[in-house]
């Protein structure tokens, strides 16, 4: 068992990547492979928000909780994949086919974590609790350069 890393302080993503090994709980928790009982195993990187959205118990991180940097720009899905905020079709950019995913959803011709709406727990991204027309302008608004793409601490949406 390795000692307690140093404090979690940086925002460099490269550092954060080895610097919170922990062994996983339970005998086949933390092998890398989904056993009966899990829903994920990331081996080594479980518990580890900074590369995972799986728990040290081997369960899906809360859809909402913080990953990746710890710059509060990304959030578990609920499915163990980190998202971006405001990037809710998954193709790594924020951009206008985001901004359209959203107002297709909000006017009712697309259906929620559906198609390319992959990722709606990374949808809210001016945090007033909802999925709409308003996360969509500024997913627009980001992509044409009016706005930064750093969404910080997007609201977790479920889909209804
Ligand atoms: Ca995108
Ligand atoms: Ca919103």
């Amino acid at each position: 068992m390795r000692n307690s890393p140093a404090p979690f302080v940086g925002i460099l993503c490269l550092v954060l990547l080895t610097a919170t090994y922990q062994p996983a709980a339970g005998a086949a928790c933390g092998d890398g492979v989904v056993d009966p009982g899990e829903q994920c195993d990331d081996g080594p990187f479980n518990g580890n928000p900074t590369v995972s959205c799986c728990t040290a118990t081997c369960q899906f991180a809360a859809v909402g909780s913080m990953c990746g940097c710890v710059c509060g720009s990304m959030v578990c899905d609920g499915a163990d994949h980190c998202a971006t905020c405001g990037d809710v079709n998954g193709d790594g950019a924020i951009n206008i086919g985001d901004a359209l995913v959203v107002a297709q959803f909000d006017v009712g011709i697309r259906q929620c974590g559906s198609g390319m709406f992959v990722y709606p727990a990374a949808c809210d991204i001016n945090r007033d609790g909802a999925c709409n027309i308003g996360d969509a302008l500024r997913m627009a608004q980001c992509d044409v350069g009016l706005i930064s793409c750093e969404f910080m601490f997007c609201t977790p949406f479920t889909c209804p």
